[in-house]
């Protein structure tokens, strides 16, 4: 089903408002007659978009998944909602032509309730309309965590010994976090995640008691939907994988040296395989997991059973976690399809991967990739999607405070605070904290003040076309 409109108003001078596919895929505020970027290369598109809707690459067509806006200057305009995402995708499309404006969602699984508003207030419209959506699918909310994650210093080659230095420092320093997560880079393979990488220097089920003990919630990584190619798992069991038209198991992405397999997530014995793995992991001691890549689990494919949509394949895989993991554990999503994670995740990563950089130009300019671990695209994307707090706990990634390996300045350091305390959420620190002098010491404690979500009261373009002007007001 598609639903159309036609709006008889000059394109001029409208701005777009996006709703990016998942985590990582561009959200944005621009001028609807400019043009969006689209990836040069495959993977690009298969591990940040929506291979099946991707961003148009063409002049004044836009393309938006569940939400979408239209800004007049005035501050009025059109905004459109799909009322479910647990079922069903909702791809809309803005088509700038001449002298009118052309508005399609097509609905991608059962029919949902869509709603069409014209409004003198875009900003109230869009946070009325993502209420009722969260409303509706039973958005969880818990209170926002402190968290410190291994990724963004040790990255694969985080070991035992790294997490359990940073819990003692943190402790000796008095820093409030709350969890401490180990992130990818002590598991055996994708899909062999009981097993460990002989470098990570010990076995994740060790570490929570240790943890504990410096009182410490644990915290782990998985990317449950993936399978790696040499991994036992794809061996064992080519009948849980996702195929493509020939029958073969689908080889997507390009991440860990190579593209990976995907489980279907609408075969009974990979449902209870998830279900396992997540009992596993809280049997250990994890009462946190962030769980990464799951857009995985809605790739197009042949599916066990065709008459799932994707997001219902989606969803029943993501239900087979929570029902391992237990309705008092915390679920982060990442990689996530936002929407479809409503009322089963506690918290959402809701923009790219930030770095101890600026900017990826090559690889966003040149290469067209929305999707760019930068410190630019998080924010960006983040504040593009403030009024997602109704659907989750907002996780904006993680504060880089330290100076050292980093070539963040301190202007960027501070909008990234800005951005951290405007859109609220989870607070997140990767810094090797025997690195940290004084003076980032007293930023990362500021950054992991927990602060209540603000709104903007504009929408309007500064400084070219990729940033966002926001005022502070209040909920
Ligand atoms: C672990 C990481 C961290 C991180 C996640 C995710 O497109 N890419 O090249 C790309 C690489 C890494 C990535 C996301 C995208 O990071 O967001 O927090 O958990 O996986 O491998």
């Amino acid at each position: 089903m598609t639903h159309r409109w036609t709006l008889n108003t000059d394109p001029a001078g409208l701005l777009v408002l996006t709703n990016g596919y998942q985590s990582w895929s561009e959200s944005e505020l621009r001028p609807l007659q400019g043009t969006p970027v689209r990836a040069k290369l495959q993977w690009m598109t298969e591990q940040g978009q929506d291979p099946a809707f991707p961003p148009s690459g063409e002049a004044g067509v836009w393309r938006s998944h569940t939400l979408v806006a239209l800004v007049r200057g005035d501050g009025g305009g059109w905004v459109g909602c799909a009322l479910d995402a647990a079922q069903t995708f909702a791809h809309w499309e803005v088509r700038a032509t001449g002298e009118r404006v052309e508005v399609s969602c097509a609905l991608e699984g059962p029919e949902v309730e869509v709603a069409w508003e014209e409004t003198a207030d875009v900003i109230g419209t869009v946070e009325r309309l993502s209420a009722e959506l969260g409303r509706r699918m039973g958005a969880r909310t818990p209170a926002p965590l402190r968290v410190w994650c291994s990724w963004y210093s040790y990255f694969r080659e985080v070991t035992l010994g790294d997490m359990l230095e940073n819990a003692r420092l943190a402790k000796e320093r008095e820093l409030p976090f709350d969890v401490f997560q180990l992130d990818d880079g002590f598991q055996a393979d994708l899909g062999d995640w009981l097993g460990a990488d002989p470098t990570f220097g010990g076995h994740a089920r060790d570490l929570p008691a240790q943890l504990a003990e410096l009182g410490y919630r644990a915290g782990l990584w998985l990317a449950p939907f993936l399978v790696g190619p040499n991994s036992k798992l794809f061996t064992a069991h080519p009948e849980w994988l996702l195929k493509d038209d020939a029958g073969a198991p689908l080889l997507l992405g390009d991440n860990w040296g190579g593209p990976y397999a995907a489980l279907d997530t609408t075969h009974p014995e990979a449902l209870a395989w998830l279900r396992d793995l997540a009992a596993t992991c809280r049997s250990w001691g994890y009462s946190y997991l962030k769980i990464d890549f799951l857009y995985a689990a809605a790739f197009p494919g042949v599916r066990h059973d065709p008459a799932v949509s994707r997001a219902q394949a989606y969803r029943l895989g993501l239900q087979a976690i929570r029902d391992g993991l237990g309705e008092d554990g915390f679920l982060l999503a990442c990689g996530a399809p936002v929407a479809a994670s409503i009322g089963i995740v506690d918290a959402m990563r809701t923009g790219p991967d930030v770095t101890p950089f600026w900017d990826d130009e090559a690889r966003r300019v040149l290469l067209g990739d929305g999707a760019v671990p930068a410190t630019r695209s998080a924010l960006q994307t983040t504040l593009a999607r403030w009024y997602q707090h109704a659907w989750y706990q907002p996780d904006p990634d993680v504060m880089i405070a330290r100076r050292e390996l980093s070539l963040l300045r301190d202007h960027e350091r501070g909008a990234m605070l800005g951005m951290l305390d405007t859109v609220g959420g989870l607070r997140a620190s990767s810094d090797p904290i025997a690195m940290l002098g004084e003076a980032d010491l007293a930023l990362l404690r500021r950054s992991l003040e927990i602060t209540a979500p603000d709104r903007p009261v504009a929408l309007t373009m500064v400084g070219g076309p990729t940033v966002t002007q926001w005022t502070r007001g209040t909920f």
